[in-house]
């Protein structure tokens, strides 16, 4: 049987380019830059990974010698890989709306990758383990810097503490603008739901600007 031929019967011919599951809707009218920050072990990969529309580009290395005793793996024991550049993913909101995702790591020897990275980026998604909130801090001050928009994703971990908003809100020293919402990065529906409460506030921002004197 000659395989070459693809006239051939069962034979499968492999296209040339993007599949076609990746390939954008002719629709689509605007592609939207995001950040997913947070600290070491917060869910990042998996949020970019749970939502994602296309197979997540994603850099994970096995933990180096530079992250031992930098990076805090109380209550992520079982973390044995740290993402040393970024997760990338895809998610088409409706048939218009498009967000391209950039997750990207918290930590400060990784803080040279954020140069650039917020350049055209419309906003972020802060995830925050309760029970570590202190390695979010950093990243927040620094979206604040930057003017950067963002929201607060509270990632639920099982035996994460539950606190209420206001006290959460307190202790990541947020303004009342700023969202915080409940999520399960594992889940893409929790996921696309940070996404979409991102999205929101994002417009409320616009309104707003175009609203002020
Ligand atoms: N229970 C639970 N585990 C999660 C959740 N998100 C992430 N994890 C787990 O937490 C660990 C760290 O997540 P990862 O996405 O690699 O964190 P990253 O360092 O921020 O990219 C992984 O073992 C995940 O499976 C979540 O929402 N709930
Ligand atoms: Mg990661």
């Amino acid at each position: 049987m000659d395989f070459r031929s693809s006239e051939s019967p069962g034979s499968v011919t492999v296209a040339a380019g993007p599949r076609s599951e990746d390939a954008l809707p002719d629709t689509a009218a605007a592609a939207v830059k995001v950040v997913i920050v947070g600290g070491f072990g917060v869910g990042k990969t998996t949020l970019v990974g749970s939502v994602s529309e296309i197979r997540p580009l994603t850099t994970e290395e096995t933990m180096t010698q530079a992250g031992v005793g930098v990076d805090d793996t109380a209550g992520v024991e079982r973390k044995s890989t740290t993402t040393v550049a970024m997760d990338f993913g895809r998610i088409s909101i409706n048939d218009e709306l498009v967000l391209y995702l950039f997750g990207t790591p918290g930590q400060e020897r990784f803080w040279f990758l954020w140069r650039g990275l917020f350049e055209g980026a419309l906003g972020a998604v802060v995830l925050v383990d309760t029970r570590r909130l202190e390695v979010s801090f950093d990243v927040i001050g620094r979206l604040e810097e930057r003017s950067v928009p963002f929201v607060v994703a509270v990632n639920s971990f099982p035996d994460a503490p539950s606190y209420p908003v206001e006290e959460l809100r307190g202790a990541l020293d947020l303004p009342a603008s700023v969202p915080i919402v409940d999520c399960d990065a594992r889940l893409r529906t929790s996921s696309r739901d940070v996404l979409m409460a991102l999205m929101r506030y994002l417009q409320t921002l616009a309104v707003a600007d175009t609203e002020a004197p």
